[in-house]
């Protein structure tokens, strides 16, 4: 009784200027009277009124928009949305949380959340982050929790070499579709202008799948080598292996140490640039290693995941909070 009453009490139901804060329980109108979307659709039900087709909505992981027409409730995720076709609905009303308040402005998506509704699934696009002329080609993960996740780095294969120096892990190397790294300065720039989430998508080689996420991610700029910014530890079976040994800590590359093991450098002896504090208890710029055997502990490493064995497949992505 209790939680229906919350989850009442947080939708509201408003009519007016979409000007309120993203992420909020409000839905808006969409102003798109008399049309229904065709894309994403989550849901069909019946509802006895607007609001109970907002509630519907509501208790739906990743519904954001929702169509009543007469007491037909239909509900929508983002993806896709600016590229659905619309079909003639005499009686339909939109309803929103996000969408709405993009509609129909954004032209130029500063992030992967922005992108989401001009894009039919995951991929590369280019998004805006200055909201300028100067655009960014990034990956969009729209499949891990309801979408919007930019990926940075992914491992999957080992057809591209990570164990490279400090100029091209300032800059960025790989195939976006493949395995890649974006970028520190891009990742300094993008999330110095939002506050970002981060998750870490891991795989072992026996298919086990984990993550974990993390509040509060940033990066900072060159002249203070890229250190590592942490909010806290959000979730994830993958359990941390991220926080507490490495937040905080400078990025060190094999031609660039700027960790704290003297005699030597961690990204040299261990092979895998990182934030290495003296040494590690994640590494996922490591060695491609097939097979999860690893007895110098060269590989790509997550320890409460996978103790010193090398994972299989490693994603990390940022989501504005
Ligand atoms: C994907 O989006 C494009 C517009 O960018 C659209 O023309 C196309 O029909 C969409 N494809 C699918 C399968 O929805
Ligand atoms: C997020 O991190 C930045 C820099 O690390 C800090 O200045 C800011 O206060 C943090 N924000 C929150 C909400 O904790
Ligand atoms: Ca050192």
């Amino acid at each position: 009784m209790a939680t229906l009453l919350i989850i009442l009490a947080a939708v509201l139901i408003s009519n007016g200027a979409a000007t309120a804060t993203v992420k909020s329980n409000r839905y808006r109108t969409m102003g798109l009277n008399g049309k229904a979307f065709k894309n994403n659709i989550l849901f069909e039900s019946r509802a006895r009124s607007t609001r109970d087709c907002a509630v519907i909505c509501n208790q739906q992981e990743c519904c954001d928009t929702f169509t009543i027409d007469g007491d037909v409730c239909r509900g929508h995720g983002i993806l896709g949305m600016f590229t659905s076709s619309f079909g003639e609905a005499p009686g339909a009303k939109s309803y929103s949380k996000n969408l709405a308040v993009l509609y129909p402005a954004v032209i130029k998506p500063r992030d992967c959340v922005e992108a989401q509704p001009y894009m039919n699934e995951s991929g590369v696009i280019t998004i805006y982050p200055e909201g300028d002329n100067i655009g960014l080609q990034v990956y969009c993960d729209h499949d891990t929790t309801c979408g919007g996740w930019l990926v940075f780095q992914r491992r999957q294969d080992g057809s591209v070499d990570f164990y490279r120096d400090w100029n091209q892990y300032q800059q960025g190397f790989g195939s976006m579709n493949g395995e890649f790294w974006w970028g520190l300065d891009v990742l300094h720039m993008l999330t110095s202008r939002q506050e970002q989430e981060l998750r870490v998508d891991l795989m072992k080689w026996d298919g086990t799948k984990g993550y974990a996420t993390y509040s509060n991610f940033s990066i900072s700029d060159s002249s203070n080598n890229y250190r590592l910014n942490l909010g806290s530890f959000t979730g994830g079976n993958a359990g941390d292996s991220i926080l507490h040994t490495h937040g905080g800590m400078q990025f060190t590359t094999r031609d660039r140490d700027n960790d704290r093991q003297s005699g030597y450098n961690c990204a040299e002896f261990y092979h895998g640039a990182w934030w290495y504090r003296s040494c590690f208890t994640s590494k996922l710029n490591g060695l491609y290693m097939t097979g999860s055997s690893d007895p110098q502990t060269q590989g790509i490493q997550w320890e409460r995941f996978a103790r010193t064995s090398s994972l299989k497949f490693a994603e990390m992505k940022i989501r504005a909070a």
